[in-house]
């Protein structure tokens, strides 16, 4: 974005005060997706060593959290003492399938990057333990116990507990240069599940992707899993010619054309969310009840914390179909972000999109800079601006490079701007 002046400055601040050697506990997805990710995309933009070591360190501190019976990890650990434990509100004592499904492209690059197998080793042990276990109906449940390795509770989502796991399939596969073949044929049996027992239409037209919840399918979306739109597109655009083909290998409920169909429809529906608001921007969980279409009804599901899944979902698609409706909503988007959340310290979450005059939560996600900003800054940029060829963003929207075979490659990095 050419803010060489705010960066250098970053850059002397991580240098003298970024420092893990503490005696706390934290969350092993947060500190990797938004941590990790963010200090090896820094390294490899910049090419400064201070990041990858960061990274390394923060790394090496959250592998104590893989000691358990199965190696599925804790959620969370202290980075000084290496304890672990799981979220009390999680389904019996489990590990939530999105936490554990979500270290893989940090890690797989922390192995390639210092030539350590080990962080390779725990997460190709997670994807393994995930694979083999029995599936409900083809359905990855949000809970594993990360001691007897079983399934807690039998609830589906591609929203919050379950999003990034599906994600990552995908990105592991795009990030090792399409060779990790057991990470999409995995995506491929997930997305099929999910699309055949979650997929619905509404009186009024809407395509949504609804929470499974012991079989049945409740009538509600999460801002979160507005990111599917974005995910099925690249899952097509990436995808070789044969796999495309009526018949291909992906089999018919999987069978990638349709996805872009799908991604496009979610994308129109996630849409729909923002402009029935009255601030044009969405709430948090919409529903589908009787006269509800795309529409936030509870009073606590109303809210906006500036989150990034809808204009993420315009990025892909207008990088892969080049559709002008897709900029068009995102310059919708900046408006409405320009006119209810700026505020004089930067942007704030509001507590109600359906309320005209927003009341701000005083909040500013750091995911609001390192995704909703950048996606729509990359939305509004040539296609040569990081390439979906040559990078893959990780769920925090940080810029990794596709190195194929990964943890075997040689150091080979790629241009920020294609040529
Ligand atoms: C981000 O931290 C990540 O995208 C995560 O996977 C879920 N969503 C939040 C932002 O909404």
């Amino acid at each position: 974005m050419g803010l060489r002046k705010e960066f250098q400055e970053g850059a002397a601040w991580v240098r003298q005060h970024l420092d893990f050697d503490l005696n706390v506990e934290v969350s092993v997805f947060e500190v990797n997706i938004r941590f990790v990710g963010g200090l090896l995309a820094a390294y490899y933009l910049s090419g400064e060593q201070v990041f990858l070591a960061k990274a390394v360190d923060l790394g090496k501190r959250l592998l104590p959290a893989f000691n358990t019976p199965t190696g599925i990890p804790w959620a969370m650990v202290n980075l000084k003492t290496g304890v672990g434990r799981n979220w009390g509100w999680a389904s019996g004592g489990c590990s939530v399938l999105a936490e554990i499904g979500t270290l893989h492209l940090e890690f797989e690059q922390l192995s390639h990057l210092t030539g350590n197998p080990i962080f390779s080793e725990k997460v190709r042990n997670i994807r393994d333990v995930l694979d083999r276990m029995t599936k409900p109906q083809g359905l990855y449940p949000n809970y594993v116990h990360p001691s007897t390795g079983n399934w807690g509770q039998q609830h589906v989502s591609m929203g919050g507990l379950g999003d990034s796991f599906y994600e990552y399939l995908l990105k592991s596969w795009l990030m090792s240069g399409k060779m990790d073949e057991q990470a999409r044929r995995m995506y491929n049996e997930a997305i099929e599940a999910i699309l055949k027992h979650l997929l619905r239409r509404t009186p009024g037209g809407l395509t949504f992707i609804g929470e499974w919840k012991n079989g049945f399918v409740e009538r509600k979306m999460g801002h979160l899993a507005c990111f599917a739109g974005g995910m099925l597109a690249l899952g097509v655009d990436s995808t070789p010619e044969e796999l495309t083909a009526d018949g291909g290998q992906a089999g018919e409920a999987s069978e990638p054309k349709n996805h872009l169909e799908m991604a496009a429809k979610i994308a129109h529906t996630c849409h729909e969310s923002y402009d029935r608001a009255a601030v044009k921007l969405g709430p948090e969980i919409f529903r589908f009840d009787g006269a509800a279409e795309a529409v936030g009804t509870r009073h606590v599901e109303k809210y906006y914390i500036l989150r990034p899944e809808v204009v993420e979902t315009y990025f892909y698609l207008w990088r892969i179909t080049k559709d002008p409706k897709y900029r068009e909503w995102g310059w919708e988007a900046v408006q409405a972000l320009e006119r209810n959340c700026r505020v004089q310290g930067g942007y704030s979450g509001i507590r109600d999109v359906y309320s005209s005059v927003p009341s701000h939560d005083d909040v500013q996600q750091s995911f609001f800079l390192a995704e909703t900003l950048k996606y729509l800054f990359l939305l509004f940029s040539d296609d040569s601006v990081l390439p979906l060829d040559q990078w893959v963003f990780s769920t925090e929207a940080h810029p990794l490079p596709v190195i194929p075979r990964i943890v075997n490659a040689t150091k080979q990095e790629p241009s920020l701007v294609s040529s």
